[in-house]
């Protein structure tokens, strides 16, 4: 029998981890012949912001390109954009005034990428997507990953805007973490509330290209005011986001604790490889929830968000407010109101 020691010192584990990812990144895409593609390329994505980011999305899918790129692209909208408080730069600080961005990214091959608690880099998304493709690691945190962003060239940047610092610090007044349900909808209203109301908001998107093949991609700036160091679902992937190339994808926006418990995203995927409907998937989810601490399920959100192989998409939440924007051949700015329990 071959003992650790000798496995590592004749540099199996080297060239073998080494060697799947490179076979693995080569391989040409699965083509599954008795799946429907009548309702491919798809992109769908969480929340109103969704609509810009899935155009984004869109712009790689309808020339046939691939599901992951057109995620990459699409959650890059709202990264980028400093009036969402709740992705990438602009977002709003933990509760020692730092922005701290979450991301993960999965293919079709199941590869994946993430990145968490990252400080000063704007695109997070492409900074995991070059974890999952340049190293053998799936998941870099912290000083780690802002030094591998940089190494790659990433350009260091402030992310903290005068808006969501000045929110933080109406924030600090009282300093109360608590979240209010239902702010993604509030957030753009005329009748603001103070800083220390505005909780959360991700984008997790899901797509579906041409030549039938699915990627995730999920991106934020998680809680906001959170403990310092705090690491949300987001960019854990099974949590807040995972694909399976056989079955569909799905992904998860909300309190991340409940949906880190509940290994959510990976919960909604399995569900559907036992049948369930994109949308029964995400219900039943919710309801596993639920099931595991009911006073606290009335007192948060949690939306989940699924897409299958054959481009059939669903969503269930918590509670009401929850929306995801779609974007198909036939129409690319579609809104839905997800149903939820509550
Ligand atoms: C987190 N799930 O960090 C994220 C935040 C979020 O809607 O999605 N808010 O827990």
């Amino acid at each position: 029998m071959i003992n650790r020691r000798a496995f590592l010192k004749s540099g199996l584990v080297g060239s073998l981890s080494i060697g799947s990812f490179t076979s693995l990144s080569s391989m040409a895409p699965f083509n599954y012949p008795n799946r429907s593609k009548k309702n491919a390329p798809i992109v769908i994505s969480t929340w109103d912001f969704g609509v810009a980011a899935n155009l984004a999305a869109w712009e790689v899918l309808k020339n046939g390109g691939r599901a992951l790129d057109a995620v990459e692209q699409g959650v890059m909208v709202p990264e980028a954009d400093l009036k969402n408080q709740t992705v990438g730069k602009g977002g709003f600080p933990d509760r020692d005034g730092y922005v701290t961005l979450d991301a993960c990214i999965m293919d079709e091959f199941g590869n994946c990428g993430s990145v968490a608690a990252v400080e000063n880099i704007t695109h997070v998304i492409s900074v995991a997507r070059q974890v999952m493709e340049k190293t053998p690691h799936v998941m870099l945190v912290g000083v780690g990953a802002r030094q591998f962003a940089l190494e790659n060239g990433f350009k260091e940047e402030n992310l903290l805007t005068p808006e969501s610092e000045k929110a933080w610090k109406e924030w600090l007044k009282e300093g109360e973490y608590k979240p209010i349900i239902n702010i993604e909808n509030q957030r753009f209203s005329p009748n603001k509330l103070p800083g220390n109301q505005y909780n959360h908001d991700t984008i997790g998107m899901l797509a579906l290209d041409a030549n039938g093949n699915l990627s995730g991609a999920c991106t934020t700036s998680g809680m906001a005011f959170k403990m310092r160091g705090r690491v949300g679902d987001s960019p854990i992937i099974g949590a807040g986001l995972y694909v399976d190339n056989e079955i569909g994808g799905a992904t998860a926006t909300g309190v991340g604790e409940e949906v880190i418990r509940t290994v959510g995203s990976f919960l909604v995927v399995e569900l559907m490889r036992q049948g369930y409907s994109p949308e029964d998937a995400c219900k039943e989810a919710v309801e596993r929830i639920i099931k595991k601490k009911p006073e606290k399920a009335k007192e948060i959100q949690v939306g989940f968000l699924a897409l299958n192989k054959n481009g059939e998409y669903g969503s269930y939440a918590l509670q009401q407010g929850f929306s995801y924007a779609v974007c198909n051949q036939e129409k690319q700015d579609t809104l839905i109101k997800g149903k939820s329990i509550y």
